[in-house]
């Protein structure tokens, strides 16, 4: 297997990615022709369980875009399953320390690097034994960086032998923060950003934004983050919903949407 997003990052080119979290996979195929680097299906907090990831994995298979999944948790059970079903790279949730990250990226590579159990269903359906030669320096372990500890232990979880990038939930670091959510401007929030770029810098690792906003993506990208997500499929059709609204009907319902924005 070959993982285009995980090579941009190793060349550091800035990339963008599209957060999936409803379980259609008529909507996945058109996510994953948007022409976006990577797509990631949310298992934490998207409205879609294991079941459906077995259909929506498939649906963006072949297309140019690296699909990832968001397990719902660091559990080495969870994030086998979803590699074994063909994720090039799990995103993990609320990683607090170093001894968290190695716990996900052993769990993510076979032995003698890691301790993932061997049984690709779906990869090795498409490339037998291939897939196991390839497996371990292909497939991207990227930690969440979301809670207080995390923040403070950034240096160390960016150091981990086998996390190849870092990812911001922006969400849960500003309630990590004592803000309210959304509050990207504020110094605390732009300061804990800066530190965990730092640390992606001097660890040669990764470093990507959960675009809460398109605006919060391309400013994370701007001041020096590696990739970004752009949006979700329900902030896109409520985006367009919104504008259509405007249109005909001029400000006072599209407002109504605008506290949604992000999921
Ligand atoms: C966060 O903002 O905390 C996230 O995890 C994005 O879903
Ligand atoms: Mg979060």
């Amino acid at each position: 297997m070959k993982n285009t997003a995980l090579a941009q990052w190793r060349a550091k080119q800035k990339s963008t990615g599209i957060w999936s979290n409803l379980p259609d996979i008529h909507l996945a195929e058109l996510l994953g022709r948007s022409g976006a680097d990577w797509i990631c299906f949310d298992l934490q907090h998207g409205l879609m369980d294991y079941s459906a990831l077995t259909h929506l994995l498939p649906a963006v298979c072949g297309l140019p875009i690296t699909p990832l999944v968001r397990v719902a948790a660091n559990q080495p059970e969870q994030i086998g399953k979803a590699l074994d079903v063909g994720a090039h790279g799990v995103i993990v949730p609320m990683v607090n320390t170093a001894e968290e990250a190695h716990q996900a990226a052993t769990a993510c590579r076979y032995p003698p690097d890691g301790l993932r159990s061997c049984g690709p269903m779906r990869d090795s359906m498409l490339e037998g034994f291939d897939y196991l030669e390839s497996a371990n320096n292909e497939i991207a372990c990227i930690a969440m960086i979301e809670t207080t500890d995390g923040l403070a232990n950034v240096d160390s979880i960016a150091g981990v032998d086998g996390v190849d990038a870092l990812f911001v939930g922006p969400m849960d670091l500003c309630y990590g923060l004592g803000l309210t959510p959304g509050d990207f401007d504020n110094p605390k929030f732009r300061d804990a950003t800066a530190a965990i770029l730092t640390a992606c810098e001097s660890n040669q690792c990764a470093a990507g934004m959960f675009g809460y906003t398109p605006a919060l993506a391309a400013k994370s990208l701007a001041e020096g983050f590696d990739f970004a997500s752009i949006g979700t499929d329900i902030s896109f059709a409520r985006t367009g919903m919104s504008q259509a609204l405007r249109t005909v009907q001029g400000d006072t319902q599209a407002d109504t949407n605008k506290k949604n924005v992000g999921y």
